[in-house]
């Protein structure tokens, strides 16, 4: 390894520990074997890796797809089951009283441990309250819920009675919630008093009632108790869960599902109007989430798993609560934030509950790379075996620190690259048969045929650069917009006919390996030049005093678009001129002439959603000097940064 700490970071290769390759699900010839097959006989290879689930009558056809015309996609379409059934159910009569569910607080003090056979009754029990409430079949269910073990017993009871669960993040608004109760016309939701992040109570029953003004459709609220706050009671609608739940049975018969029957709705933005239903269907979301978790995190019975998202994001859908639990695995749900009490939070319980797989974001990572290597020093981390990452392309900066000081250059890392649309990973190594580069989502995963085309629509061969597509279906695949199919053809199939366009720009080296370059509006063109944004954020971070960095362009009367960098520096720092005049330089050195920043714009905070993307459609208004046209800015975790970011503008 000596000799790679020489190359630059994009260079690097880092093989496949031997010990790795030899225990894994799968080596790097088995790989190609299966991505051959998985290409070339979709129905042979789906319709065996189908078999994955418990079906209640198997089906008989696997594809029936078509990116053409009216774009319809069928996986599985004459088989029957349950998701319910099959991440309980089934595990009943061997894993019982294995863990399914450890719950860690956001105080760390609670904590504690759920089996599959409490799990069931949990769920059963959920079921069975919300079919008292009048809940049914085809029924959609809001959640708007904390991290707590209920709201994944919520989710599981819907799947258990054919209910569509359409879950919205706690840090939404009472505005935006109400737009998705209305959207997809859902009578019923589910909240709780309140939530916790930080020590700091979140108001969402309040907020559910606020919304609640706004939706006359609403029939029933089920309300969970978390904390025992305080709430406004509206009698005839809201229902408190441990008084509905005194008189319920603790089973519940799964209901016999279609496999293209819905599973859930979940909301996502795109880079303009209204989010998007975006809606998933049960047997092919199921198969995907599951064979993903298990290979790309070479899941091995008894470990424990932490995926560290939230359960409003499709990361949480896919793999806190679907894909490990229809493997049988024990999956911990963290209700809190990274950095409370203490910047150690991660690490710390990775140590107390022996977390063998940790899977995170880049952007937490660099939030905690910034507080330097002690915070990890303090605590063992080696139970750790895998180490993951989605959400945005990681710097190769966070991926080396991730490497080298949380995984002790032990752990491969799986940079994962996938979409709320995808259903499921769909660029990843598999940690035993991919060498790994830093930046780098590595390859496809089986069955996913991905392919690069021009702006104007030519497939780009071999080595090159452009925006990633994919050619055909694979079974996680979103089959739908709720509610508007023709939004669906317009948003993902219009742009190059009869493929899936992902939206995200790529790049393709010499060994096929992926590097995804951001959102194609993340590119920049300088001087002719065309430039990911994400490559000077990159060289940004790279340099010692840099925490984040996000980097946009804004129209030049030379070069066509200059570069603006916004720049967050390590805490305690302050910004100078001269600081500002050596970052140019690095990133002349770093990347060469054509990429030297016009503008350093320091700091101290980027405007991210709630999920941690920084919102880049406001960065670049700032940088064009566009104020009073921001859009948009309540998905924001925190709105007052827009406003210290204009004054900081303004004086330039
Ligand atoms: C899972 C999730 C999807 C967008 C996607 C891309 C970015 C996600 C990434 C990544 C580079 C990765 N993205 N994972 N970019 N490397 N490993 O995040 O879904 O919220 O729908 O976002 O996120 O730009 O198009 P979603």
């Amino acid at each position: 390894m000596n000799d790679q700490q020489q190359a630059a970071p994009e260079q690097m290769v880092f093989p496949v520990p031997e010990d790795f390759a030899k225990a894994a699900k799968c080596d790097k010839a088995r790989y190609e074997e299966m991505y051959r097959r998985s290409v070339s006989d979709p129905d042979g290879f789906w319709g065996e890796h189908g078999k994955r689930l418990d079906w209640f009558s198997p089906y008989k056809t696997v594809k029936n797809t078509s990116f053409e015309n009216d774009v319809s996609i069928k996986w599985f379409e004459d088989g029957t089951l349950n998701a319910s059934y099959n991440c309980i159910d089934r595990h009943l009569p061997e894993k019982a009283n294995d863990v399914a569910l450890i719950w860690e607080g956001d105080n760390p003090a609670y904590h504690y441990s759920i089996t599959y056979q409490q799990l069931y009754i949990h769920v059963c029990r959920f079921a069975n309250v919300l079919k008292k409430m009048g809940v049914k079949k085809g029924d959609r269910v809001t959640l708007y819920m904390p991290m707590i073990v209920e709201t994944a017993y919520a989710m599981l009871a819907c799947a258990r009675i054919g209910a569509v669960h359409s879950i919205v993040f706690g840090g939404f608004s009472a505005e935006a919630l109400a737009g998705r109760i209305n959207d997809c016309k859902s009578e019923w939701a589910i909240t709780c008093d309140e939530g916790v992040r930080a020590g700091k109570s979140v108001p969402l029953k309040a907020n559910l009632d606020k919304a609640a003004e706004h939706c006359p459709g609403l029939k029933g609220v089920l309300v969970v108790r978390h904390t025992g706050g305080a709430v406004d009671w509206v009698e005839g609608r809201d229902i408190w869960y441990h008084d509905a739940a005194l008189d319920v049975s603790s089973a519940c018969e799964p209901e016999v599902m279609n496999a293209e029957d819905p599973l859930f709705i979940l909301y996502t933005s795109g880079s303009t109007g209204q989010p998007k239903g975006v809606l998933h269907t049960t047997g092919g979301y199921l198969v995907w989430a599951s064979m993903t978790h298990e290979y790309v995190f070479d899941y091995r019975p008894g470990e424990v798993y932490w995926c560290a998202a939230d359960v409003g994001w499709v990361t949480g859908h896919s793999y806190i609560i679907y894909g490990p639990l229809a493997n049988g695995a024990t999956s911990l749900m963290f209700e809190g934030v990274p950095t409370y009490p203490d910047v150690d939070r991660f690490w710390r319980v990775i140590a107390k509950h022996k977390v063998n797989i940790f899977y995170t974001a880049p952007t937490a990572l660099r939030a905690l790379m910034r507080e330097g290597d002690e915070p990890v020093e303090r605590h063992d981390l080696s139970s750790l075996r895998i180490l993951g990452s989605v959400g945005e392309p990681i710097n190769p900066e966070a991926w080396l620190w991730y490497h080298r000081v949380v995984g002790k250059e032990r752990c491969p890392i799986v940079d994962t690259w996938w979409q709320t649309e995808t259903g499921g990973m769909m660029i990843t190594p598999l940690p035993g048969a991919m060498d790994l580069k830093p930046g780098s989502a590595t390859k496809p995963f089986f069955g996913v045929q991905t392919a690069l085309v021009s702006s104007e629509g030519d497939l780009i061969e071999g080595a090159g650069e452009g925006n990633l597509v994919i050619t055909d279906s694979w079974p996680g695949q979103a089959r739908t917009v709720y509610g508007d199919h023709d939004r669906f053809i317009q948003t993902y199939f219009s742009t190059y006919k009869g493929l899936y366009f992902t939206g995200d720009g790529c790049r393709r080296d010499e060994d096929g390996y992926y590097w995804i370059t951001g959102r194609v509006d993340d590119v920049i063109n300088v001087s002719g030049h065309r430039m990911g944004t994400a490559e000077v954020e990159s060289a940004l971070v790279a340099h010692q005093l840099v925490a984040e960095a996000a980097v946009v362009g804004f129209p030049h009367d030379v070069k066509g678009q200059g570069i603006y960098c916004y720049v967050t520096l390590n805490a305690g720092l302050e910004p100078t001129d001269n600081l500002a005049k050596e970052l140019r330089q690095w990133v002349r050195t770093e990347i060469g002439p054509i990429a030297t920043p016009d503008h350093i714009h320091f700091t101290p905070a980027l405007p991210k959603t709630r999920s941690g993307k920084i919102m880049r459609r406001i960065l670049r208004k700032i940088a064009e000097n566009e104020f009073g046209n921001l859009g948009d800015t309540s998905t924001l975790a925190d709105p007052s940064v827009v406003d210290s970011l204009i004054e900081g503008r303004k004086v330039r």
